[in-house]
């Protein structure tokens, strides 16, 4: 991974995941723990977007592990192979089963203001670099200057742009993207759609219909639901997998803004809560400013 992106992304959690950190060390070193000793611990792990599950969970484990310590016990070891264990190898990687020759697609769903637009365009950036025929297919009818953002990012990731005119029907707009995808021989779509509340009925509906569009057409193997959250999102993120999880097969989420004072505890949460791999992750508003989850490394770098 790039070494600046890395930077950044650990600069957001780094004051939090350094409490965290600092706190275990000096538990560990003492003879005694008071019961609300280990309490602090968990409210601050659960300050940190765990979830109060999973606080829970780490601070009785490392409670046992401290108990029954040996000289050569390592908790640093424990933590990193506790918190790898979240995930799977390889998970992050996008079309596992596909024909890489075939035209693939990238649905990208998630409430207002997220930065699904942003992320379209950085991963039809990355996918040029790989090598692949690109088009954004943008099915954000609902605001007038939406077009416009997105086919900015067509000209800097130096992809096609299909434009669905305003107040046209997305999932129409989708299908005739789509086709014209095939007719110039293109192996990836990338389909920005408008953003609402998760408690929007019409947003709803419109992702269930453009999905159902999406899946007629191709087979699932070349298709990803991807879920962009906000990274600062915190409780209010699991409302919004829950609502729209109801109406898409969501294959995998994009977190955004970790460049901005994420807490971190957020990825693993998805991650256990709901099952969904996390498969990128926004750290910027510029085109090269999306990393691709690899949780080993992603790891080993919060704990060390
Ligand atoms: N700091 C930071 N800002 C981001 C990131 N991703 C997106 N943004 C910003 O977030 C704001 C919203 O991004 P958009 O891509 O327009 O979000 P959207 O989900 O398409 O919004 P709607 O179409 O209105 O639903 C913009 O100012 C982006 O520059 C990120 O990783 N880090
Ligand atoms: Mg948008």
């Amino acid at each position: 991974m790039e070494k600046g992106l890395w930077k950044r992304l650990l600069q957001g959690i780094g004051r939090i995941t350094g409490e965290v950190k600092e706190r275990l060390r000096e538990l560990w070193s003492q003879k005694s723990v008071r019961p609300e000793e280990w309490e602090e611990l968990e409210e601050m792990l659960i300050s940190a977007d765990i979830g109060p599950a999973l606080a829970v969970e780490i601070v009785e484990e490392f409670r046992r592990l401290k108990e029954q310590s040996r000289e050569d016990t390592s908790w640093e070891e424990w933590l990193y192979r506790k918190l790898v264990a979240f995930f799977e190898e390889g998970e992050h990687l996008l079309f596992p089963r596909a024909n890489p020759e075939a035209l693939k697609t990238i649905f990208l769903v998630g409430i207002n203001g997220v930065g699904k637009t942003t992320t379209a365009g950085k991963l039809a950036y990355l996918a040029r670099e790989r090598g692949e025929r690109v088009v954004l297919i943008g099915a954000d009818t609902f605001r007038a200057a939406a077009n416009e953002q997105l086919e900015i990012w067509a000209r800097r990731a130096g992809c096609r742009f299909f434009r669905g005119s305003q107040g046209a029907d997305p999932a129409a707009v989708v299908y005739d993207g789509l086709q014209s995808a095939l007719k110039e021989n293109e192996t990836l779509a990338i389909v920005d759609t408008a953003g609402r509340s998760h408690v929007n009925k019409n947003l709803l509906a419109e992702l269930e219909k453009v999905s159902r569009v999406i899946r007629r057409f191709l087979p699932d193997e070349q298709v990803e639901h991807l879920l962009v959250l906000d990274a600062l999102a915190g409780q209010n993120a699991f409302a919004q997998v829950e609502s729209i999880t109801r109406v898409v097969p969501l294959t995998g989420v994009i977190l955004t803004k970790w460049d901005s004072q994420a807490k971190g505890g957020i990825l693993f949460r998805v991650r256990k809560e709901f099952g969904l791999p996390v498969k990128y992750l926004g750290v910027g508003e510029g085109i090269e400013d999306l990393i691709p989850f690899e949780a080993h490394e992603f790891v080993r770098a919060l704990v060390s």
